[in-house]
């Protein structure tokens, strides 16, 4: 492992749900991931989804389960430092990938990310879980950098799923839930500490599963704001079969095999393939 303090980030991550960490992902990934982002973004995914109405100006752009279809995306998720970095954050023996996530807010988009946590979109349940946010630009609050609610994820909450865009389909899957709402944050936002950092490609923002975060639009008129969510798991992940999560959307299941999981047991599989052990 690089040359940085993990005990410092452990603390941080448990502290606070979220942390960032500098300069991590070297040139050569940055360099080949614009390249097949660019790939992507020209021939959308079946799963993918504009979130920026025709109308108005800028590109949200969003796509699910890109490693299966771009070597660059595997190479990146599976062969970089980033698996043994989730195990070492997460004091797991063992890391599996869950799955990657492109959120693209090119300039002039003004469509934000709603609020939200993330494990109550996906079927699975453990406290082996990290997201690691990647950015392929210079990330700032006028392009979107990503906020968090500090410490949100020791909230003992558990939240309705938020859909990102109108008219996505999502939102029916999410109503079978029958979750609380996400309080409205914006209108209250002095009862909250947020915690945002401004990032270059090579850094990497850390989240926890539930803790809430959301971002602004791309105000920019020139600075792209490319983003890809890199989810892991390890040794106490289990599969849970509850309704509405986004698997069970219908997009998302067409580029998917069947997904035969039991509750309660391990994702361990071709779909969701473990890429590093202690
Ligand atoms: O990139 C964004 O705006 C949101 C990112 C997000 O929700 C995530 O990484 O889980």
């Amino acid at each position: 492992m690089e040359n940085f303090d993990i005990e410092k980030i452990k603390f941080d991550y448990d502290l606070n749900g979220v942390t960032v960490i500098r300069d991590i992902i070297d040139s050569h990934w940055i360099n080949e991931m614009r390249i097949a982002i660019d790939s992507i973004l020209s021939d959308p995914g079946k799963a993918s989804i504009e979130y920026t109405p025709k109308e108005n100006t800028g590109r949200y752009y969003g796509d699910f389960f890109l490693w299966r279809r771009n070597k660059s995306f595997k190479n990146l998720a599976f062969k970089s430092n980033l698996p043994e970095l989730a195990g070492k954050i997460l004091n797991s023996k063992s890391i599996n990938f869950f799955y990657d996530q492109l959120l693209v807010k090119e300039p002039k988009t003004k469509e934000s990310t709603p609020w939200h946590h993330d494990l109550p979109y996906w079927p699975i349940k453990g406290g082996h879980i990290i997201s690691f946010w990647v950015g392929f630009d210079k990330v700032t609050k006028n392009t979107g950098a990503v906020e968090y609610i500090k410490g949100s994820h020791k909230w003992n909450k558990f939240f309705a799923p938020a859909s990102f865009g109108k008219n996505t389909g999502f939102d029916n899957n999410y109503k079978e839930m029958g979750l609380d709402p996400m309080p409205d944050i914006n209108s209250n936002l002095k009862d909250y500490e947020l915690l945002s950092w401004d990032v270059n490609p090579g850094d990497i923002i850390v989240h926890h599963p539930l803790v809430i975060h959301g971002s602004a639009g791309n105000f920019s008129s020139d600075t792209r704001r490319r983003g890809l969510a890199l989810r892991y798991i390890g040794d106490d992940v289990t599969w849970d079969d509850r309704p509405g999560t986004f698997m069970t959307n219908k997009n998302v299941k067409s580029i998917l095999p069947s997904l035969n999981f039991k509750n309660g047991q391990s994702l361990n599989s071709e779909l969701f393939p473990r890429l590093w052990n202690s």
